[in-house]
């Protein structure tokens, strides 16, 4: 055994050296927040966070898309996770805004904030976070979900994660994409309420895409909160999750919503992957969540200078 290989690449995010995931030198910051306390059926997802970091140590640097290693340029920062105290849902939306909005406030400070959840109650408190420190006038949300999540209140509580693009469509209004399970009510919401847009999973399929351009309108000029939800996508690739849907979004579909709207809204403040309950033995949701991690950053941090079109030589 050789001396490096006695030592293991530090516990952050894609096992980045301290002069690349320092606090002062990375662009991106990360908050684990391993918060579970309302989920219906399946559980699991206080260990979503943990999953992710351990599988992104496997992720390789190198990015095809990219031709480089988008990571060493703009530098990731993984924060401890977030202590929560677990007195009650609203006591946690709280705690969540409150903290989103010191981190992205404070000294050194990152330009885009990740979150790793936990359930998706949490981005209830994401939004607010953000309704703090700016205008949310010019705030949107574009949430990637199986479930419309437009209820009042669940089982008894507003902050139910049954309720969390409600609870996001009091501070600014959403974009969904993938629903495909709704309530006779929330139908109902949707159809009188103006702040909510929603694509339909057959839509959110549909090959050509033709909804992104009604995205890329939405974002348009806006800061975005970008909540996913990964029961968003099709069940063959992310069974993962506490409450399944058939149908869904493909890998390939979910990156094209992340290039609009990261690379047509005026930035991405912070984004959140969300009901990461990892099944045991079973690889591959942990790795999808963390590549996808590891892309969202390198499309907000470098997409802009990708998306650039090159000069065209002139030819004499
Ligand atoms: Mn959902």
């Amino acid at each position: 055994m050789s001396g490096e290989d006695r030592f293991q690449a530090p516990w952050n995010f894609l096992g980045l050296p301290e002069e690349i995931s320092s606090p002062q030198h990375a662009r991106g910051w990360l908050l684990p927040i391993p918060y579970e306390s309302t989920t219906s059926y399946g559980a699991g997802t206080r260990e979503g966070p943990s999953a992710i970091l351990s599988a992104s140590r496997q992720v390789e640097l190198y990015d095809h898309e990219f031709q480089g290693e988008p990571a060493l340029a703009y530098g990731i920062h993984t924060t401890p996770a977030l202590n929560l105290v677990h007195r009650s849902p609203e006591a946690m939306v709280a705690n969540v805004a409150e903290a989103v909005a010191e981190l992205l406030t404070g000294s050194p400070r990152p330009e885009v904030l990740g979150i790793l959840g936990g359930e998706h109650t949490l981005s209830a408190g994401v939004a607010r976070g953000l309704a703090k420190i700016m205008d949310p006038a010019s705030l949107v949300a574009v949430q990637i979900d199986a479930h419309a999540d437009l209820r009042e209140e669940y089982e008894g509580s507003p902050f139910s994660h049954a309720c969390a693009a409600r609870r996001i469509l009091d501070v600014c209004p959403v974009f969904q994409i993938g629903i495909r399970n709704l309530s006779l009510g929330e139908a109902e919401f949707l159809k009188k309420n103006r702040r909510v847009r929603t694509v339909f999973s057959e839509e959110s399929s549909e090959p050509r895409g033709r909804f992104l351009e009604d995205l890329a309108r939405f974002v348009k000029g806006k800061t975005v909160f970008f909540t996913i939800d990964l029961d968003g996508l099709d069940p063959a690739i992310m069974p993962a999750v506490g409450t399944p849907e058939p149908g869904g979004i493909s890998w390939q579909r979910l990156l094209e919503v992340a290039r609009v709207v990261c690379r047509q809204s005026r930035k991405v403040a912070v984004f959140d992957i969300v009901e990461l309950a990892p099944l045991p033995g079973f690889r591959a949701p942990d790795f999808l969540s963390a590549k996808l991690v590891y892309k969202l950053f390198s499309y907000i941090l470098l997409g802009r200078e990708k998306t650039k079109k090159p000069k065209q030589e002139k030819r004499s």
